[in-house]
């Protein structure tokens, strides 16, 4: 397969192209002997193998590994394993990786900030807000109570939740009344965070669970325990120290105004926020900055790469220089002094590619190391001091910068639109509610929320899926909201400016964008961040008028170019909670038939929720179109009639005796 330069992908046959700006740079590099994920692309000796993408190759056991064809029935497992069970087995196995990396990542978070809350670190209590939020949800009282306190308690709490035995998890109070009673009806309400993916790998050993449709039963549930269990959890925990995102400018892609030419630019890559934060704060500290200067730098320069970038551009207007594909191609512009990464979505490549410059490539969790880098672990009691070594390091690496090659293509953003955000910009202040954005779905100016989630990849030109379906949705009417790489692909197409609903919404959009100075596209946060979408789900709601659960809202999600298995472990949590989900160029269940049905058709029985695979992108628009309208027919809200918005009494009515408002507790 080659990648080539061309005008938009080809998905029909799959074949992968990189964006001008990443070619450049990409074949800059190369007359350099500088080998990316372009090359090694264009060299794979073999095609990726079928039995693998498909999901029918088994190696949980030595009997194996073996190879099924749906259609041959000598082709099943030794053990007698059948590819609907191998395929089943093996999307389980991705649910439980990605649900794992988002839940030990919330482990991580939490144990910082139960640290945090008993004043041993060197991060504070910032948003009581948001701490109160957390609270309602462990029922835990505020009144009259001191933030520590109450923050002490809100992380034993936390923590308790992924080693809890006996459901339900915590934070399925904070979905819809009916859709907990879909998840006890089914039997998948998460019991504890952890047990469910010990229990989903346990099930999918050799020999035991070989039920595709109890297999998929387990994966939900596990999915479950990470979106409004893990994820749930780090988020709310993350806002509460680092503060809640508010609307904020930046800008994006590999280039100058992002990277500076003068200054020491060090890109933090990789997911957890406190890495992030660290370092955002320690590089503003007069010291360093005289430190920089000493070395003839004009100062220090933070710049993000994936989901750490999402988390510095959110919370401190941290430009960002790319997503997954652009990782290493970032240091291909000899301008980056250090690379410091942690956790997830970091390729091995980057030391081989950072030999060629002057950059280091920085480790700092004992979780992720990587031959070739410099690993500085960090320790959370002493974080700022870890951070300013590390600073340290990438000053010392200016005065051996050689030439640097940095286009001017900074493209302006404005990032930070969370749940609480969006209620505050169209309800003010004091009237902060989403009850705005429920009238202009239920007038049809806005025809429902598109959610376009998850990475980029050399499968297509990269980020062209992303922003093909962005813009379509948006020129259709359909609000979109991103998160991880998918939203800085919308930022690098300039959708996340208040200007570009002009350029690229339809009428009605652009009208309720025009009104309230929101893009058209909405940035809300990291892969993480995607239980954002669903307290935003549950407001949609309790808001009334679309309905009593998620798989009555006018709302679709998609993945266009997913590569990671925490991007299956969100499709499954969102399937799970109602909604459509389409992933685009390949599905791991693809070799079974009875199983990709199942999980495309029969599921939404269950859970109201189902899979779609599709790799055009416009196709893909129209698909979540088709389903909106659908959806929007059920409601009855494209006929011309009086619809009710609830009062607090309707709305309380929908909520569980217990929650006393926390089906969304802000
Ligand atoms: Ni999400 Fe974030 Fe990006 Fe994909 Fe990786 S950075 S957690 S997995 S590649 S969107
Ligand atoms: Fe083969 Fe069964 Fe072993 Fe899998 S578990 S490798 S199908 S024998």
């Amino acid at each position: 397969m080659e990648i080539a330069r061309k005008p938009g992908g080809d998905s029909q046959n799959c074949q992968g192209v990189a964006c001008d700006v990443c070619m450049d740079l990409s074949e800059d590099a190369e007359k350099k002997g500088v080998k990316t994920y372009i090359q090694r692309m264009n060299n794979r000796a073999l095609d990726a193998c079928r039995f693998g993408s498909g999901g029918t190759c088994c190696r949980n056991c030595s009997l194996g590994p073996c190879m099924i064809i749906e259609e041959i029935p000598d082709t099943i497992g030794i053990c007698g394993a059948t590819a609907d069970t191998v395929a089943a087995r093996n999307f389980a196995r991705m649910v439980a990786a990605g649900s794992s990396a988002h839940i030990d990542h919330a482990i991580e978070i939490a144990m910082v900030f139960l640290e945090t809350a008993k004043g041993h670190t060197d991060f504070t209590i910032k948003d009581e807000t948001s701490l109160h939020t957390m609270a309602r949800m462990f029922e835990i009282p505020i009144e009259g109570r001191d933030k520590h306190e109450i923050a002490i308690e809100v992380g034993e709490r936390a923590i308790a939740e992924f080693g809890k035995l006996d459901g339900p998890i915590a934070g399925v109070r904070r979905a819809p009344k009916k859709l907990r009673e879909t998840w006890e009806r089914t039997g998948v309400t998460p019991r504890g965070i952890q047990r469910e993916v010990v229990e989903l790998m346990h099930r999918t050993n050799m020999g035991n669970d070989q039920d595709y449709r109890n297999l998929i039963k387990q994966a939900t549930r596990c999915a479950l325990a990470d979106g409004w269990g893990g994820s749930l959890i780090a988020t709310g925990l993350q806002d509460i120290m680092f503060k809640a995102p508010v609307p904020i400018a930046s800008s994006v892609n590999v280039g100058l105004g992002v990277l500076a030419k003068d200054k020491v630019n060090i890109t933090v890559h990789g997911h957890d926020p406190i890495l992030v934060e660290a370092l955002a704060m320690v590089s503003k500290e007069p010291e360093l900055e005289a430190a920089a200067k000493k070395v003839g730098a004009a100062g220090i320069n933070m710049v993000g790469v994936c989901c750490s970038g999402v988390e510095g551009i959110m919370r401190h207007g941290i430009p960002v220089a790319g997503t997954l594909v652009q990782q290493e191609l970032v240091i291909t512009t000899g301008a980056v002094e250090a690379m410091v990464v942690d956790i997830q979505c970091i390729m091995q490549s980057l030391p081989e590619v950072a030999k060629y410059y002057h950059t280091e490539v920085i480790t700092t969790s004992d979780r992720a190391k990587i031959p070739g880098a410099t690993h500085m672990p960090i320790d959370h009691h002493h974080t700022l001091d870890y951070a300013r070594k590390i600073v340290l390091r990438a000053i010392e690496r200016f005065p051996m910068r050689g030439e640097v090659k940095l286009e001017e293509n900074a493209q302006g953003v404005v990032v930070g639109f969370t749940f609480e955000t969006v209620k505050y910009i169209l309800g003010g202040r004091f009237r902060a509610s989403y009850k705005p954005l429920n009238e202009n779905i239920i007038n049809g100016r806005i025809r429902g929320v598109g959610v376009i989630v998850g990475c980029t990849s050399p499968r297509t030109k990269a980020g062209n899926d992303i922003v093909t379906v962005a813009k379509e949705l948006i020129k259709n009417n359909v609000m979109v909201v991103a998160t991880g790489c998918a939203a800085t692909e919308c930022g690098r197409a300039g959708l996340l400016q208040p200007e570009a609903a002009q350029k690229y919404a339809g009428d009605g959009l652009r009208e309720v964008c025009e009104a309230i100075g929101m893009p058209p596209a909405l940035h809300r946060g990291s892969c993480v961040d995607n239980s954002r979408m669903l307290v935003g789900c549950t407001e949609l709601v309790h808001v009334g008028g679309l309905g009593d659960d998620f798989s009555a809202l006018p709302a679709a999600g998609c993945a266009p170019e997913w590569m990671s298995e925490k991007a299956l472990a969100i499709g499954q949590y969102y399937v799970g909670s109602g909604l459509l989900v389409v992933f685009g160029h390949t599905f791991p269940t693809s070799n079974s038939k009875v199983v990709t049905d199942y999980l495309c058709n029969g599921i939404e029985n269950e859970y109201g929720g189902k899979w779609a695979i599709e790799s055009d992108p416009i196709k893909m628009a129209h698909l979540m179109m088709e389903h909106i309208e659908k959806k929007r027919d059920a409601l009855g809200i494209n006929k011309k009639k009086e619809r009710v918005l609830f009062d607090m009494a309707m709305r309380r009515d929908l909520e569980a005796p217990t929650t006393k408002g926390a089906g969304c507790p802000r």
